[in-house]
């Protein structure tokens, strides 16, 4: 039986992901970089630091900048994101969240956040979702990003619950691999990229049956 259940935020529990693109797209723009909606496929899942690196080397200026330079383009983008997420509302949820928290709730399982983003706790506030969760994994504690499997066993140690008792839910590559190698059964939330390696693949999270889940 598995006792708990570990989700990402950014595009399984709401999009975010376009209000990142956009302040990343002004961000390189603003220093002579183009990116599109193609290339912001590699950053979901991937902090801020390693999500401007990985814009420097598209753009052919991994050198370009001081790390004090680098901090502060990194501070920049986060400024206007979080101006773009004042706009959320709980309508901001993903179509079948809302429902499936309950059921989670209705039967007593432990939910997770273990997000990349430093700004999860105020989206879920803005969401009017925190009080579903239980622990909400703080990515300044961790060593390593997503792909390595850190976040989603920190996220397991905090519900009190091992790996084996655990369900991930992921919508990038990056965060599914790590949920793999936390040895997590693991839920890929499909939006039209490919996810390879998920052992169920579902597109809103309604689709799943609670109880039926945890048996597995
Ligand atoms: P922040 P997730 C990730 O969220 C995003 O997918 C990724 O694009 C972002 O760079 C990262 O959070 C860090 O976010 O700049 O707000 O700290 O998918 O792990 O929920
Ligand atoms: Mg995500």
């Amino acid at each position: 039986m598995k006792k708990g259940f570990i989700f990402d935020l950014d595009g399984v529990i709401t999009d975010t992901a376009k209000y990142h693109y956009l302040a990343w797209k002004d961000l390189a723009s603003s220093i002579g970089i183009e990116i599109d909606l193609v290339f912001n496929e590699q950053l979901k899942g991937i902090s801020r630091m390693d999500s401007l690196e990985r814009i420097l080397v598209h753009g052919g200026k991994e050198q370009a900048f001081t790390l004090a330079e680098k901090e502060a383009l990194a501070h920049q983008k986060n400024t206007h994101y979080v101006e773009l997420l004042q706009a959320l509302t709980p309508a901001d949820l993903l179509p079948g969240v809302k429902a499936f928290l309950d059921e989670a709730r209705k039967n007593a399982i432990p939910c997770a956040i273990a997000s990349a983003s430093k700004n999860a706790p105020f989206i879920l506030d803005k969401l009017e979702v925190t009080d579903y969760f239980n622990v909400i994994v703080d990515p300044a504690t961790l060593k390593k990003g997503k792909p390595d499997p850190e976040i989603f066993l920190k996220a397991a140690e905090l519900l009190g619950i091992s790996a084996k008792e655990a369900i991930g839910f992921e919508d990038a590559q990056a965060g599914l691999d790590g949920i793999k190698a936390a040895n997590m059964f693991a839920v890929g939330v499909f939006s039209g990229e490919e996810l390879h390696g998920a052992d169920l693949l579902v597109e809103r999270l309604d689709e799943l049956d609670v109880l039926d889940l945890i048996r597995r």
